[in-house]
């Protein structure tokens, strides 16, 4: 509990048996429930998390091969807490800085919190490449929205476990991550900030990260929802004129769109 709210942690996890007991250890006591959402681990991931403490639900879908966005919903509509948390399952993620960004919110009634990993305090835990994908797509979301963002890519964030009901999450694959924080950013009825956080190398599993092939999916992500969910136009165009009917259509009640 922090400040007589519950708060849960939701982390994805595929094949992270060597990582996922310290990252459990790593939370601190006053997290009231840490939820493992493990996708199609071929490891003991989940064995390992459960024996750690954690409550381990299995998600099996997949959208283009990756779970992570699937695990991360399923992780939040079964979380209990009045706040949720997200990290990742690689221990790159400082679980002890959950307690200023809660108080943070509550104290300023910030609703949506995204831990901007950048700029680095150890430039070396993130690679100059990856570095590199992340400032090109900061910048699409400059140029295509008018907003900008400092890590549109971080794999941490705190909301308010209600504000998940005006997000309508539909990325089962990694664009969860630009996803949600565009579609929080955009809501009328969301309060969203982002806060500097603390970030570290993934020392126990090897990256199974493909980088090149999701920062390209990210690009594409950005620029169709862009032009599909996001525009009054655009979306009349695609969806009524074209008649496509896919999750670009499906626009929050509560988001705030653009006329173009
Ligand atoms: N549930 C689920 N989790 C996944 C999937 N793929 C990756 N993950 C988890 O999502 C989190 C983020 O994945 P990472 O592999 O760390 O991705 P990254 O941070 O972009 O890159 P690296 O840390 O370099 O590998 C980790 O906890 C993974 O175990 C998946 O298909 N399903
Ligand atoms: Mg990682």
């Amino acid at each position: 509990m922090i400040k007589n709210k519950k708060i849960s942690v939701v982390i994805p996890c595929k094949n992270e048996e060597k990582g996922i007991a310290a990252v459990i250890k790593n939370i601190p006591s006053y997290i009231d429930e840490i939820i493992v959402v493990d996708n199609g681990s071929t490891d003991r991931t989940g064995e390992v998390a459960k024996k750690a403490g954690a409550r381990v639900i299995k998600e099996p879908r997949k959208m283009n091969g990756v779970g992570y966005g699937y695990a991360h919903i399923t992780g939040i509509k079964n979380a209990k807490g009045d706040y949720v948390a997200a990290l990742d399952g690689d221990d790159t993620y400082p679980a002890y800085q959950i307690k200023e960004i809660v108080e943070k919110m509550e104290t300023e009634g910030i609703d949506f919190v995204s831990c901007n990993r950048l700029p680095l305090k150890n430039p070396k835990v993130i690679s100059k490449t990856r570095q590199l994908g992340i400032f090109i797509l900061n910048l699409e979301v400059l140029f295509l929205y008018g907003t900008r963002v400092k890590d549109i890519l971080t794999g941490m964030w705190v909301m308010k476990k209600d504000v998940y009901n005006k997000l309508n999450l539909r990325m089962g694959d990694w664009n969860l991550s630009p996803e949600i924080k565009i579609s929080a950013i955009f809501n009328k009825d969301v309060k969203f900030t982002e806060y500097h956080i603390d970030h570290f190398v993934r020392e126990n599993e090897p990256s199974k990260q493909a980088i090149w092939k999701t920062g390209i999916n990210h690009a594409f992500y950005i620029l169709k929802r862009r032009f599909t969910n996001d525009s009054i136009i655009g979306s009349w165009i695609y969806c009524k004129l074209l008649n496509r009917k896919n999750f670009f259509c499906k626009y929050s009640p509560y988001a705030v769109r653009f006329a173009l």
